[in-house]
C-alpha cells in the first residue's frame, strides 16, 4: 500500500510546523505544559516515516536535478540533511548522546531546528503546489495515516522507558544541593564584573506608594525555599535557596492599585516580569543551600522563580519594578545585555 504523495507532503509540512511551534513554546513551558513535549516529540518521531517515504519516491528525480545542477534540488537536498540532522540530534538527546564543545546538544538541535525551518521557506516558494481533495481523501492513505501518526507517538513514548533519564522538559539533572556548584549559565552573553555589594543598592520603584531603598545587610535571609530551576539549554538542578520574599518588599513600598506586574531588573539591563500576584510568592535570594550566593549565580541577589524556566531567574538584580502594563522591551533586552561591554 501506497502513500498519496499529497498526503506525505502535506504531513511533513504540517509535521514541521508543528515540531517548530511546539519547540519554541516548549522554552516558556511549566509543568503543566508537559503535553507540549509529548506533542514535540511525536509530531519528530512520526516524520522520521514519512521523510523516508518521501525520499524513496523522490530518489531518481534527485539524481537527475543534480546532474543538472539544479538550485531546486540544491535546496532540497540542504534542506533533507538539515532535517536528518534535527531529527537525529533531537533523538540523540533524548536516548543521551552529548557533543564537545560550549553548547549543549538540546542548544545545537534548537538552532539546527530554526535553520531548517528557514530552507523550508525557500523549498516551498520553489515547490508549493495545491493538493487535490482526492489525493488528501484517500480511505486506503488515510487509514496508513493514522498508522503512521500513531506508530510515531508509540515510539516517542518508547524513548521515555529507554532513554536517558531525564525532567519532562528534556532536561538532566546537574549539581543538586551542591550549594554553588552546579552550572553557570548566561542566556545570551552576561558576563558583568563582580557586583560589590557595599556600593550595590536593590530599589523598588514604579506604581508604589514611596520608592524603597535596600542596602545589602537589610536583606539578611529570612526564609529558606526549595526550588527547581531548569535551564532551556538542558540541565535542571534543584536547591534550598535563602532570601527575602518579595511580598515583603514590596508592602514597604506599598503597591498602587491599578499595578499588575513586577519587573525584576539586573545590573546588565537583563530584566524580566511576573504577574504581580505570582511575583509576591517569589523570592531574592543571596543564599543557596547554606552558602553566599557565588558571583556566577548572581551575587548579591538573584530571582527564585519556581515552575518558570531558568532564563526567568533574573541574577544581579538591582531593581524592582511595579508597572501596570507588562514591558515588552524585556523580549529584546535579554538577547542584547552584556552585548557591546
Ligand atoms: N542577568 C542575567 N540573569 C540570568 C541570565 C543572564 O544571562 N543574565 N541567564 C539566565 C539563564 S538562561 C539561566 S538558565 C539562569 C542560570 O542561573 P545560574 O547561572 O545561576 O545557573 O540564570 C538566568 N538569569
Ligand atoms: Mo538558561
Amino acid at each position: 500500500m501506497r502513500l498519496p504523495d499529497a498526503l506525505v507532503d502535506y504531513t511533513l509540512l504540517a509535521g514541521v510546523l508543528v515540531a517548530l511551534g511546539t519547540g519554541l513554546a516548549s522554552l516558556l513551558a511549566r509543568p503543566s505544559d508537559a503535553w507540549i513535549f509529548f506533542v514535540h516529540g511525536a509530531a519528530s518521531i512520526t516524520l522520521v516515516g514519512f521523510l523516508a517515504a518521501k525520499l524513496w519516491r523522490v530518489q531518481a528525480r534527485v539524481r537527475a536535478g543534480l546532474a543538472a545542477r539544479s538550485p531546486t534540488v540544491g535546496v532540497s537536498i540542504l534542506l533533507t540533511l538539515l532535517a536528518v540532522a534535527a531529527l537525529a540530534s533531537g533523538l540523540g538527546w533524548v536516548l543521551g548522546a552529548s557533543i564537545p564543545g560550549p553548547w549543549t546538544l538540546l542548544v545545537a538541535h534548537a538552532a539546527v531546528g530554526v535553520i531548517a525551518t528557514l530552507v523550508l521557506v525557500g523549498h516551498l516558494r520553489d515547490r508549493l503546489y495545491v493538493p487535490s481533495r482526492a489525493s488528501l481523501t484517500d480511505r486506503r492513505g488515510t487509514l496508513a495515516w493514522l498508522g503512521g501518526v500513531a506508530l510515531g507517538a508509540a515510539a516517542y513514548r518508547a524513548t521515555d522507558a529507554i532513554g536517558t533519564k531525564r525532567r519532562f522538559t528534556g532536561s538532566r539533572e546537574r549539581g543538586s544541593d551542591a550549594g554553588n556548584r552546579f552550572p553557570v549559565t548566561a542566556w545570551v552573553a552576561d558576563d558583568p564584573a563582580p557586583v560589590d555589594a557595599d556600593d550595590w543598592t536593590l530599589g523598588v520603584t514604579g506604581l508604589v506608594a514611596r520608592d524603597v531603598t535596600f542596602d545589602y545587610d537589610d536583606l539578611a535571609p529570612m526564609e529558606t525555599e526549595r526550588a527547581l530551576l531548569d535551564c532551556t539549554s538542558g540541565w535542571y538542578s534543584e536547591h534550598d535557596w535563602h532570601g527575602v520574599r518579595v511580598d515583603a518588599l514590596l508592602r514597604a513600598a506599598g503597591v498602587a492599585d491599578d499595578a499588575a506586574w513586577v519587573q525584576f531588573r539586573s545590573v546588565t539591563g537583563y530584566r524580566w516580569s511576573l504577574p504581580l500576584t505570582e511575583a509576591r510568592e517569589t523570592l531574592l535570594a543571596t543564599g543557596v543551600d547554606g552558602e553566599r550566593l557565588s558571583h556566577g549565580h548572581g551575587f548579591p541577589l538573584r530571582l527564585v522563580a519556581p515552575e518558570r524556566r531558568g532564563f526567568q531567574w533574573v541574577k544581579w538584580v538591582t531593581e524592582v519594578r511595579v508597572t501596570r502594563r507588562r514591558d515588552r522591551s524585556e523580549w529584546i533586552a535579554i538577547h542584547l545585555s552584556g552585548l557591546g561591554e
